[in-house]
């Protein structure tokens, strides 16, 4: 019996006792992209193209040319993304100790909130109570807001625009000061598109998720999948984003390891 705690781990993986979860969608053109105002710079949507496949082109290998913008999919918002966070020199995709990119997940279920109402926004109050019954929320822990956004498979349910803007659950201003000033978490994470909810262009202030995590060094996840699979607390998510020189962010796989 393996008494190291990373042979003790490997032994649990290979047994079945830790399994690894993909919280990651399925990287592909009709992946849904954030729409801004057009006043705004646009990302671009994901494409690729083959280069050969067993062909002429090359006979015995397949491969692909792709092209994407940083946030697209699933993907990873590092610090230097937002302007709060602009003079960090440790927060860009390349800077960012890598100790970040392994740590706990507090996982909040708001899947019955957003379905009663898609602008549903999670306040400290749904945090305490979540707290009251799983624990205090640990110090570098992400916390992941659970919507089952991810289960809307069109791009127009998923975006969800309407005449006022998009109709996407998030977190409230108060929520995000909260858990990085009471809490000092490691990052914010979210099924919808963004980290912010569909109206923040609107809050105190615009896309708190963005504007006071950033500006507080901490990270972000979007587009993230498969949260209906995670306990509440006690798994450990491996978010390492491409190294991208200067990166603003990038898309990534989000594994979760989760115990029994
Ligand atoms: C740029 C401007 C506003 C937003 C975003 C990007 C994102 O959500 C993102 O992917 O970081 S809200
Ligand atoms: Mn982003």
């Amino acid at each position: 019996m393996p008494t190291d705690v990373l042979m003790r781990l490997a032994e649990a993986l290979a047994t079945g006792a830790v399994r690894v979860i993909d919280l990651s969608q399925t990287l592909q053109p009709s992946t849904p992209v954030i729409q801004l105002p057009p006043q705004f710079g646009a990302s671009n949507p994901f494409r690729i193209e083959e280069i050969s496949h067993y062909d002429d082109r090359g006979p015995g290998w397949y491969w692909n040319n792709i092209a994407l913008g940083e946030h697209t999919g699933t993907h990873f918002d590092a610090p230097i993304h937002w302007v709060t966070g602009k003079d960090y020199r440790d927060g860009y995709t390349d800077t960012i100790p890598a100790g970040r990119f392994v740590a706990p997940a507090c996982v909040i279920d708001c899947s019955k909130e957003a379905a009663a109402d898609e602008k549903f926004l999670l306040e400290p109050a749904h945090i305490e109570a979540w707290e009251g019954k799983h624990g205090r929320i640990p110090k570098g822990a992400w916390v992941l807001m659970r919507t089952d956004w991810s289960k809307r498979t069109t791009p127009e349910s998923f975006l969800n625009m309407k005449d006022d803007g998009p109709h996407v659950p998030g977190p409230s201003a108060a929520a995000i000061r909260f858990l990085i000033e009471q809490r000092d978490v490691n990052g914010w994470g979210v099924e919808a598109v963004g980290t912010d909810a569909g109206m923040a262009f609107g809050f105190e202030p615009a896309f708190p998720a963005h504007h006071l995590m950033h500006g507080a060094k901490k990270l972000g996840l979007a587009s993230l999948t498969n949260l209906d699979q995670l306990p509440p607390t006690g798994a450990v998510l491996i978010t390492p984003p491409l190294k991208i020189k200067n990166g603003s962010g990038s898309p990534l796989r989000v594994l979760a390891l989760v115990a029994g």
